[in-house]
């Protein structure tokens, strides 16, 4: 059977299928993407209010894409107190956030209680906010570091508050691709093997997919279906969020950034290929406010949050630093057609715009 009468019967597409999509004009790819949107989310644009917190930026790592942990290119090294953390979740909370998304580097200096008392410390104090943390690579860095084994971390991690898990770490799944720039850390068989046993927790989590760098179109697609292999079996992803590749300050030498027309290709397949994963979010912070809102119509139903404060992204190039207001992203996400619906972090539907 031909692509097209795949896309007009719904079947579900291979990983060839997949590589020729991107040879589909976008308005074509956009069509499709669409059409699944609507049967799944009508005109319902997610965002949630959360505020990001990293609490340290020394690493023992050097991911060549990263321009935020301190090292060569980022000389500010800092490790946040718990009670900093505290103050910042004690000011957010006046704004109503529903969500703390924290995310840190792999700091060999603190001690695993350091990384986990902050989440009891939050609960206590905060329990009706939502605790988004720690990565499958902070997950794996910290078996390494305290000789424990993922499900101990997991289960520690539970224990300690943490709700939902985030999808960063991913990169490119793609073993050469993924050696030449984040070599040393989780490996790709690691970050599925992290995201199943947390899954199988009865927990959710998401899953990013960082492109526009030294990939090329067959490594997202070859992403895109290891996730949706691991969905199969566990149901586990709430969301795919492809990140896009912000140039700056980092050590891999892409000088051109990936076009808006390839961005709003990748969201258009992710939504077709990713049949099983029910959000499709265009974090604004990659793509831009502006990329994120045409990607409404190219699969995405999400946008992320009001953010607050932003420091990964834009320590590499993104206009991301100061977050979004939560009226100015209702008014967005309206004027350009769709119902802003405010949701919790597990995509519960809080408020409709
Ligand atoms: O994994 C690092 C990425 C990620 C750059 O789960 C970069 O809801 C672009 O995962 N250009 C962390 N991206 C952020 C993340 C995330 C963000 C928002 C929501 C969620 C969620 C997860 O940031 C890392 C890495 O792929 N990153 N450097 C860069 N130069």
């Amino acid at each position: 059977m031909d692509i097209l009468n795949k896309l007009e019967s719904n079947e579900r597409l291979s990983y060839e299928d997949g590589i020729k999509l991107y040879d589909f004009d976008l308005i074509t790819l956009g069509k499709y993407a669409n059409r699944i949107r609507e049967e799944k989310h009508q005109k319902k644009t997610y965002f949630n209010i959360n505020r990001h917190i990293n609490p340290t930026n020394i690493c023992k790592d050097v991911c060549q894409f990263c321009a935020y942990s301190a090292s060569r290119k980022n000389p500010n090294q800092y490790t946040l107190t718990h009670e900093e953390i505290l103050d910042i979740v004690k000011n957010s909370s006046k704004n109503d956030i529903k969500e703390v998304h924290i995310v840190s580097a792999h700091n060999p200096h603190t001690g695993l209680q350091w990384y986990m008392e902050i989440f009891q410390k939050i609960k206590t104090n905060f329990p009706h906010i939502h605790i988004k943390a720690l990565t499958a690579a902070e997950i794996h860095f910290l078996s390494k570091q305290y000789n424990l084994n993922y499900e101990d971390i997991i289960n520690t991690m539970i224990k300690y508050g943490v709700d939902s898990m985030p999808g960063g770490g991913a990169e490119i799944f793609d073993e050469k691709v993924r050696k030449r720039i984040c070599g040393g850390k989780v490996s790709s068989d690691q970050w599925i093997e992290i995201h199943k046993l947390w899954h199988e927790k009865g927990r959710k989590s998401n899953a990013t997919m960082l492109f526009g760098h030294i990939e090329t179109r067959e490594h997202r697609i070859d992403h895109m279906l290891r996730l949706r292999n691991l969905q199969d079996i566990t149901n586990g992803f709430n969301a795919f969020i492809p990140l896009v590749f912000q140039t700056q300050n980092n050590y891999l030498k892409v000088k051109e950034p990936v076009t808006a027309h390839e961005i709003l290709k990748t969201y258009a397949i992710a939504r077709i290929m990713l049949d099983n994963i029910p959000n499709i979010k265009a974090y604004w912070a990659t793509s831009t406010v502006k990329l994120a809102l045409i990607a409404q119509e190219f699969g995405a139903n999400d946008v992320d949050g009001t953010i607050e404060k932003e420091s990964i992204q834009s320590a590499a190039g993104a206009a991301s630093s100061k977050g979004i207001m939560q009226n100015e992203f209702i008014e967005l996400i309206r004027n350009s057609g769709f119902i802003p619906v405010e949701r919790d972090s597990i995509y519960n539907e809080l408020k409709v715009w």
